[in-house]
């Protein structure tokens, strides 16, 4: 393992035994697992184990070891049925370098921010980003309210609009300090500091990641993403 092995002499391959060594190809955008810990909360062989994460994500659906938004999808919400705010706008930060499909550098590079070791301050910013749906450096009401709506779309819970919206409206009596109707970033950062749960509960929508490495022989990694306290196993 770890070592290439030179390729067969014989010219009589089949299709099957390339498949097999596909397998062990390393996908595409794959980095130096010491080099992702050194730029993250991740240890080496926390990197290590994600990669086997990664590999299991990137050939759900399109087997070609890239993360395409319904795999991401896939993972998430465990359904790959037409298309969700919330989950589009998670994709398109993890998808750093903006090209449309997810690398192992930006999974690992994302994944971070929620580690439990990551800043509250990182955390903070990236779920005013997640928020900001526009980019115009503000959340909006309807930002906010559309977020809310996707992320219930998607569970069992069935809210009518008007319960949506009061869950907005008392997120902002709290947060918007200077009644302008919308959030700035410091209106932010002391809301998520006076209400430390405010990212983990349901107005605020919060992804955590929690990751177990057992290594015994055979190492085995579980990492789950949940968002409003419900676990969406990977
Ligand atoms: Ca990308
Ligand atoms: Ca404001």
């Amino acid at each position: 393992m770890g070592g290439a092995s030179s390729s067969s002499s014989s010219s009589s391959s089949s299709s099957s035994t390339k498949k097999r060594l596909n397998k062990f190809k390393r996908a595409p955008g794959y980095e130096d697992p010491a080099v992702l810990a050194a730029q993250t909360t991740f240890t080496a062989n926390e990197v290590e184990a994600l990669y086997e994460l990664y590999k299991n994500l990137s050939f759900s659906i399109v087997k070609d070891g890239l993360i395409h938004k319904e795999e991401f999808r896939l993972a998430l919400f465990s359904n790959t049925k037409g298309s969700n705010l919330f989950a589009d706008r998670v994709f398109d930060m993890f998808d750093l370098k903006r090209n449309g499909v997810i690398e192992f550098g930006e999974f690992v590079r994302s994944l971070s921010i929620f580690h439990p070791k990551a800043s509250e301050s990182e955390k903070t910013k990236f779920a005013f980003k997640l928020y900001d749906l526009r980019g115009t450096g503000y959340i909006e009401k309807e930002e906010l309210k559309e977020m809310v709506l996707a992320l219930f779309a998607e569970s069992d819970l069935c809210l009518s609009e008007s319960a949506v919206e009061e869950i907005v409206d008392n997120t902002f009596k709290q947060a918007d300090s200077n009644g302008d109707g919308r959030i700035d970033p410091k209106e932010w950062e002391e809301f998520v500091k006076k209400n430390p749960a405010s990212l983990r509960n349901m107005s605020l929508p919060y992804l955590h990641v929690r990751r177990r490495v057992l290594d015994q022989g055979k190492r085995l990694s579980t990492v789950s993403l949940h968002c409003d306290g419900e676990r969406h196993p990977l």
